[in-house]
């Protein structure tokens, strides 16, 4: 049964792009996979089709075997578990890894990107407004990355010696450090992982998912413009659906 991921060029998107390209590097012959991009600008996130697949409305999703998955941490270890490598640890081992990816899902993840979209993207409120979450989300993104750096003391990867899906999930959103102004200047561990994790030939075709190979590490005034434009709208309290 063919693999259908459901996307966009964005930090959860990658994700899974880079999942795929990873197992394949890993030599497994996986089915047949279809990336079906989401086009979230236009509100196809809210389509019908799309919510019967993810009823959080947000991209990734995936369908496999008539199992419809959403949340891209769920994602990575369904792919994990169901094509076995060494990026998602089988048995007692990947007890070392579960915690991490929980971590990514309910911290990394939300505090970056609320940091990213107040520092870029949110225009309907002043600056004056958005003082106190920029510092908030801001202060809180640096303690995550000082809980990183702590992890990657003994370690070249966030569980061990080997790439897994926790640096996979991590990773989408802290190598953006600059665009969210997340400074992890201070910790060259972080930035090291940050390069080691960046030349990974899986890692370099997954993150060139819906971008031209020569903006994979610096976005054209062009395209950040666009991610600008697109982040208002979406980051907008008004696009905010009460109802679903
Ligand atoms: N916790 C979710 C977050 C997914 C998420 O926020 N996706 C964003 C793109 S990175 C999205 O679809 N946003 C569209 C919207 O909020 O309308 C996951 O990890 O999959």
């Amino acid at each position: 049964m063919s693999l259908d991921v459901y996307t966009a060029a964005t930090p959860n998107g990658w994700k899974i792009s880079i999942m795929i390209e990873e197992l394949l590097e890993a030599g497994v012959d996986l089915p047949e996979t279809n990336m079906h991009s989401i086009d979230l600008s236009r509100g196809e996130q809210f389509s019908e089709a799309f919510t019967t697949i993810c009823p959080n409305q947000k991209i990734p999703a995936l369908v496999h075997n008539g199992i419809a998955l959403m949340e891209s941490c769920a994602i990575l270890q369904y792919l994990g578990e169901t094509f076995p490598t060494g990026l998602f640890p089988q048995g007692e081992a990947r007890w070392r890894v579960i915690p991490w990816l929980y971590w990514q899902a309910a911290n990394i993840g939300p505090i970056f990107g609320n940091k990213l979209s107040y520092t870029r993207y949110i225009a309907d409120a002043t600056e004056e407004q958005k003082a106190h979450p920029i510092e908030r989300f801001g202060r809180e993104a640096l303690r995550l990355v000082a809980v990183l750096d702590r992890q990657l003391q003994a370690h070249d990867y966030i569980c061990g010696d080997s790439f897994t899906v926790a640096d996979i999930s991590v990773w989408c959103w802290v190598r953006s450090w600059k665009w969210s102004k997340v400074d992890i200047t201070s910790k060259p561990r972080v930035l090291e992982w940050v390069r080691r994790v960046r030349a990974r030939p899986g890692v370099e075709r997954g993150i060139s998912f819906g971008v031209p190979s020569e903006e994979i590490d610096q976005f054209s005034e062009e395209r950040k413009a666009q991610y600008r434009k697109n982040g208002a709208g979406i980051a907008s309290n008004n696009r905010l659906p009460t109802d679903v």
